[in-house]
């Protein structure tokens, strides 16, 4: 359980805050070789909080591998081999690497699906699969072509429809869309529904959706990324946004500042300087517990009220 909470003193916007027992996950509690693990998914299993992470090996290639921990934060129990890897099972679009995993369990199949990047010389497209035990996996391969990733699907049918969240890229634009799907494999009806700034803005050069929708009693809460640039290096910070329950194209609110920005350390220095990125929560209640990456080298946690989210997100309705 977390026990001590620690919120930076001198930020005042942050929404979030970070267990004292950050990073939770490196590459040295790792069962085999690799040079970083972050960026998790997230779900609950038998009891038990489940990440998938992403592990990247001594080549640079990205795959995903299931953690285990009762309590969510420490004793963590890694398998050896991979879940979804480039070499087990994937076909030529997974060649480079599998990455940032988001989980949804969908009630209506008793199976959770994984949406995943799928990267290789084609570039980063979008891959789903699907699994029941999180010990083999039925890999649809890619339904998104590149360039497109940060896929997450909504965890219930709307409108009788299964819905997803992914970025493509229009050379350096880069929005985040939603798109619909009777049977998870064929997608379609594109609609845009929450664009980057420009500008000087903390998401002015690009946004993308983290972790699988959240759905409150006042809509889907959507906690994406934003990436400004500063002297040519992005910095990557969490936003909050909320769309309609039962028309989820229709943004209502979005927080004009972020809620979770690098300061510590290990979010400051690592593979990728200034960088957080959740892919998966937990929520228990009020709470949500937001697994994420930090500067692409290990794994952290941080905690927020869904009652608080809200509260700052009425001020900020479009
Ligand atoms: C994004 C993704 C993430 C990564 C982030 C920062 O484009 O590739 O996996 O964490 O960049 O490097």
């Amino acid at each position: 359980m977390i026990t001590k909470l620690s919120r930076p003193t001198h930020i005042t916007n942050e929404l979030f805050i970070r267990s004292p027992h950050n990073p939770i996950i490196t590459h040295k509690d790792m069962p085999y070789l690799c040079s970083t693990v972050f960026n998790p998914g997230a779900t609950e299993f038998e009891g038990e909080t489940l990440l998938l992470l992403r592990v990247e090996d001594l080549e640079g290639k990205s795959h995903l591998t299931v953690a285990r921990s009762r309590n969510g934060v420490d004793g963590w129990r890694i398998e050896t081999e991979p879940l979804i890897s480039p070499s087990n099972g994937a076909g030529p679009y997974e060649v480079f690497g599998c990455e940032d995993p988001r989980i949804t369990y969908l009630d209506d199949l008793n199976k959770w699906v994984i949406a995943y990047t799928a990267y290789s010389p084609f570039g980063a497209g979008v891959a789903l699969a699907t699994t029941e035990d999180f010990r083999s996996v039925n890999r649809f391969g890619l339904v998104l072509a590149p360039i497109n990733k940060d896929a997450a699907v909504f965890p219930r049918k709307i409108k009788d429809h299964y819905w997803m969240l992914h970025r493509p890229a229009a050379g350096d634009i880069e929005h985040i869309w939603l798109t619909v799907s009777d049977d998870l494999v064929h997608w379609g009806r594109p609609w845009c529904v929450l664009m980057e700034r420009g500008g000087p803005m903390w998401d002015g050069s690009k946004v993308g959706a983290n972790t699988v929708p959240i759905e409150t009693e006042e809509g889907w809460l959507i906690l994406f990324h934003g990436v400004k640039v500063f002297a040519g290096s992005p910095t990557y910070r969490v936003g909050l946004a909320l769309l309609d329950l039962e028309d989820p194209r229709r943004l209502i609110a979005r927080l004009p500042y972020w809620a979770l920005g690098p300061y510590e350390p290990y979010e400051v220095a690592g593979a990728v300087p200034n960088v957080v990125f959740p892919c998966g929560h937990i929520q228990n209640g009020d709470e949500i517990r937001v697994y994420y990456g930090a500067a692409d080298s290990t794994v952290c946690l941080a905690t927020a009220s869904i009652s608080e989210i809200l509260d700052a997100l009425r001020k900020y309705r479009v």
